[in-house]
């Protein structure tokens, strides 16, 4: 087996986040050198309504991981070319596949020789010949409890948007597929004002009904191509690809009034809420810890001069 060279980009697995309606089919890699059976259960898992690719080279498996964002993978214990405990083990030096599900299939029936097999970084074990509607169920199962825990890791509890390491993540990836492509990238940080205020005026839950009225804003309003997330408290950061820093100004400012539009009720009691931002662009600042600074420097600049106004 070669030695893993190539780092994944999450960004397909974010986009993919952002859109999670309607549900996509669990994709499934089959790797066996027994290219009939891996071709049998691919057919199966397809038949219930999966995308299932078969593999009986197990040296494609990580250029075919490439382009194909398995949920989960099937693997045969053993293969001429590279056992499936080594290939498990080159799978999680790979920062994007290392918490990627692998199901060893495999005749082996020795107790000791399948948990010497897990070790190396399966989490399931399923022995041949199997059931195909146990093996469709099997699948199933665990495809749903990983996008669950994915889910969890990348999502903020409140708000539903990414949370702190997703965004920040996703800004990482822009900055390099910018610095890439030559293209353009902003990074806009928003933070409401006078929150505390909110909060000690109409109560905690109240303040949360304000956190969440201002992501449903960010989520509605901006394009399918910009991320947002929450940076932390009652504060948010936006990816904008592709646009100006002009351009960007100006989105964030509809933003601004949009929100500021918004009339919350609380104690037979109306008010409206407002936020400033600062906003950094790429190649201007060309690292992603420059931007965030740059971004929170100009959010500074949009408090002190007043609030409720966004600054680049
Ligand atoms: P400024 O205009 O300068 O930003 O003032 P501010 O009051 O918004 O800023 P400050 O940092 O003083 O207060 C932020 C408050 O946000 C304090 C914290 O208790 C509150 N907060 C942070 N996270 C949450 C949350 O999840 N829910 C609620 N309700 N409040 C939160
Ligand atoms: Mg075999
Ligand atoms: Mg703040
Ligand atoms: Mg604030």
């Amino acid at each position: 087996c070669t030695k893993p060279i190539k780092t994944v980009e999450m960004l397909e697995f974010l986009d993919r986040l952002t859109n999670p309606n309607p549900p996509e089919p669990i994709n499934v890699l089959v790797v066996d050198d027994d290219q009939e059976l891996a071709q049998f259960h691919a057919t199966v898992l397809e038949e219930a309504g999966m995308v299932a690719k078969a593999v009986s080279d197990p040296e494609q498996v990580l250029e075919l991981l490439d382009h194909f964002d398995a949920d989960l993978v099937l693997m045969d214990m053993y293969m001429p070319e590279c056992s499936g405990p080594e290939l498990s083990q080159i799978l999680r030096q790979i920062p994007g596949h290392v918490s990627l599900p692998i199901i060893y299939v495999s005749s082996e029936t020795n107790v000791e020789r399948q948990h010497q097999a897990m070790a190396a970084g399966a989490d399931g074990f399923l022995t041949k010949p199997i059931e195909p509607a146990q093996l469709v169920a099997e699948v199933n199962l665990r495809a749903e409890r990983m996008r669950i825990l994915h889910s969890l890791m990348v999502r903020d509890g409140l708000t539903g948007l990414f949370n702190h390491n997703a965004i920040m993540q996703f800004l990482e990836i822009a900055v390099a597929n910018a610095r890439r492509a030559d293209a353009m990238l902003c990074f806009a940080m928003i933070d409401v004002d006078h929150f505390k205020a909110v909060n000690d005026t109409y109560g905690h839950p109240t303040g949360d009904q304000v956190l969440m009225a201002l992501s449903r804003t960010l989520r509605l309003r901006l394009r399918e191509d910009d991320m947002v997330g929450r940076y932390g408290g009652e504060e948010f950061a936006v990816v904008l690809n592709g646009v100006t820093l002009a351009q960007a100004k100006d989105i964030i400012d509809d933003l601004r009034n949009s929100f500021a539009a918004v009339t919350f009720y609380a104690d037979g009691q109306e008010f409206r809420c407002t936020f400033s931002s600062g906003v950094s662009d790429f190649p201007t600042f060309a690292t992603p810890d420059a931007m965030t600074e740059a971004a929170d420097r100009a959010l500074y600049q949009a408090k002190h001069s007043g609030r409720n106004r966004v600054e680049i």
